[in-house]
């Protein structure tokens, strides 16, 4: 693990993050406000593209409208400009279906309930600004925008699960969304809901949300209208669009989405022995991204995002160079939502450089290198925290 950047930082760039820890510590959004940039882009900031662009989504109908990184000008992603994933298409849902719609809570509860969405809307509302990942986001080439941050509005799942009244038999909680797909296990034929489980102690979680406001409007369509669940600090396949039904179960529950798609496998060494896991997709993992350079009166400044957990600082890597300390621009720092940060680049050749991030959260963990084994070991492509590099020519 590593503790410090080990390499001399300039006097300035420590006091800059000085700066960015007591950001984190305090926890405040904005506290940085001071010092730091009010956005991170500035009106006459050209951009510069990256080199290394995405290769062409082969699954347009599956991965929607991802976020274009040197694009990413604001803190809270508009919705419009959200991605989306859907496994088994987009249920069209109008306007008057969706005020005849009807949550169900089931299962292992004393109070089954069947809740209309003006019944759900009427009871207490929360926010949350949370960064909703992929968690194939970054493992594949042509997959690097699967990622928005959005303040999301709905009713607290807990507060829904107590009023239904959990009987001891609960173990875990089923979460179904509307839209149907075909499967086929040892040659048997499904017709499927998506669907994801949590157990009872995670789903009690008092920040998820079942949620029907995404930046104060109504869930756009693709985005899981008219209601979904909003789980911060979980990977986006946590986060159920047009749900239906949530069931409280006795048993573990296992589908696609759980046991088979959304696991990671890994080789992992025990006493110089290698053993092969498997496991379940579930929280966020910690991570950044170069964003964007950008020329501004004939300066450049590297911009990047980190998210994933609470985010102590980021880090930026010039081609070999050493890593220095980026300056905290905006954002949480401590919360489920992204922060940007940023570095002057003085003095670049003209050429081809690579800029690499990496993120360093309150406990000092710091995101994996690719020669990490959690990475270099992994043989599937979800959950690929791993640092990033970016191509950018000067
Ligand atoms: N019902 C349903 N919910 C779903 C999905 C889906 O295909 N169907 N995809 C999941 C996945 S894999 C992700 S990453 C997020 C994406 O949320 P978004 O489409 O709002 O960006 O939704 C999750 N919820
Ligand atoms: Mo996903």
């Amino acid at each position: 693990m590593n503790k410090n950047p080990s390499n001399k930082i300039s006097r300035r760039s420590l006091l800059t993050s000085g700066g960015a820890a007591l950001a984190g510590l305090g926890a405040l959004p904005f506290i940085g406000a001071g010092v730091a940039q009010a956005m991170p882009l500035q009106a006459d900031d050209e951009v510069i593209p990256w080199l290394d662009q995405m290769a062409e989504n082969p699954v347009p109908q599956v991965i929607g409208n991802q976020l274009v990184w040197e694009k990413a000008d604001t803190w809270i992603t508009p919705n419009d400009k959200f991605f989306s994933i859907a496994h088994y298409g987009k249920p069209a849902i109008s306007a008057a279906a969706a005020a005849n719609w009807k949550l169900d809570v089931t299962g292992q509860v004393y109070n089954p309930l069947s809740l209309s969405l003006a019944q759900i809307k009427n009871r207490y509302r929360q926010d949350v600004t949370f960064t909703l990942e992929c968690s194939g986001n970054h493992g594949l080439p042509f997959f690097h925008g699967g990622i928005g941050n959005a303040r999301w509005s709905g009713v607290p799942l807990a507060s829904i699960l107590y009023e239904a009244g959990l009987k001891d038999s609960a173990l875990e909680v089923v979460f179904w969304g509307a839209d149907e797909g075909e499967e086929k296990v040892r040659d048997i034929p499904m017709k499927v809901n998506f669907a994801r489980a949590m157990s009872v102690k995670e789903a009690l979680d008092a920040n998820i949300l079942i949620g029907y406001a995404m930046n104060g409007a109504d869930l756009p369509a693709a985005n899981g209208y008219p209601l979904r669940l909003v789980a911060p600090g979980w990977y986006g396949i946590a986060s159920v669009k047009w749900l239906k039904r949530i069931e409280v179960r006795p048993q573990r529950f296992q589908n696609r989405f759980m046991a088979r798609d959304y696991v990671t496998i890994r080789k992992e060494e025990r006493n110089g022995e290698t053993i092969w896991t498997e496991n379940l997709v579930g929280k966020a993992l910690l991570k950044s991204a170069p964003v964007r350079v950008v020329r501004n009166n004939g300066k450049l400044r590297i911009h990047g995002a980190a998210w994933g957990g609470p985010i102590y600082r980021m880090e930026f890597k010039v081609d070999n160079g050493d890593w220095q300390f980026a300056r905290y621009d905006q954002g949480q720092t401590g919360a489920y939502a992204w922060s940007f940060w940023s570095l002057d680049w003085p003095n670049a050749s003209p050429g081809e450089h690579t800029i690499s991030t990496r993120a360093v959260d309150w406990y000092q963990n710091t995101q994996p290198a690719p020669t990490d084994p959690s990475i270099a070991n992994k043989q599937t492509y979800w959950e690929s925290n791993g640092q990033i590099t970016r191509k950018v020519r000067i």
